[in-house]
């Protein structure tokens, strides 16, 4: 394979020092608004701000530039409830009899259970497809390189474009989440990672009062 040639990094503009510090410490103060949500209202959203959250998720890194990912939209109310019901079975397992001890402990505060309303309440769940491969036109399998980091940085920037766009979401992950293959039009090989459950928050909205550890238990400067 040849080395593809290079243009110029044209539009990239150094910022003043105090521009940086003041741009860092007001994202970072937009950021410590956002919450995970799990109560949703039903208004509508234009299908356009998807598209262009899920444009600006399409810009993440990834490994090789691979762009190891692939996102399914669902507003079809009919899907909508086929994922709600194949979820909660899953759930229901999951709760009674799967989860280790220790893990239902750390969910105790979340106060979640296998109940998954906002499924069908939300207006969109962006199901993000992982692509450890893909299958070239002539049927070779090319392969991927990092998918599942790539599609997690990928899901970050999507997470904060529709924070950005005033919209609240909810990373779901029912586990197994095998049935979203058979449920939703996906690539071959591709593995469901997670469901981004987006929306407007409910006017009674609550989240849990939970708090982000500090920056020095998260970061180490040496
Ligand atoms: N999928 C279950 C359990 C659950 C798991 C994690 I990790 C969470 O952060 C929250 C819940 C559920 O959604 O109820």
């Amino acid at each position: 394979m040849t080395r593809c040639s290079t243009v110029p990094l044209a539009d990239y503009r150094p910022l003043p020092v105090e521009e940086m510090k003041r741009r860092a410490a007001e994202f970072y103060a937009q950021m410590r608004q956002r919450r995970s949500v799990r109560d949703f209202s039903d208004g509508p959203i234009p299908r356009e701000v998807i598209e262009d959250c899920l444009r600006a998720a399409g810009t993440a890194p990834s490994g090789a530039n691979m762009q190891p990912w692939h996102f399914v939209v669902v507003s079809d109310p009919q899907l909508k409830r086929r994922i709600r019901q194949a979820a909660e079975e899953v759930e229901r397992e999951f709760y009674a009899r799967r989860a280790p001890r220790q893990w239902l402990d750390a969910l105790a505060p979340l106060g979640t259970d296998a109940g998954k309303p906002f499924l069908e309440k939300a207006p969109y769940l962006i199901v993000v497809f992982v692509r450890p491969c893909e299958v070239r036109p002539d049927g070779s399998k090319l392969r991927h390189y990092y998918p599942t980091e790539s599609a997690g940085i990928a899901t970050g920037v999507l997470i904060t474009a529709l924070y950005r766009a005033g919209l609240v979401s909810l990373p779901y992950t029912p586990s197994p989440m095998g049935f979203l293959r058979e449920i939703l039009p996906c690539p071959e090989d591709a593995r469901p990672m997670l469901i981004l459950v987006t929306g407007l928050p409910a006017e009674e909205a609550t989240v849990p009062d939970i708090s982000k550890k500090p920056l020095d238990e998260i970061a180490t400067f040496v």
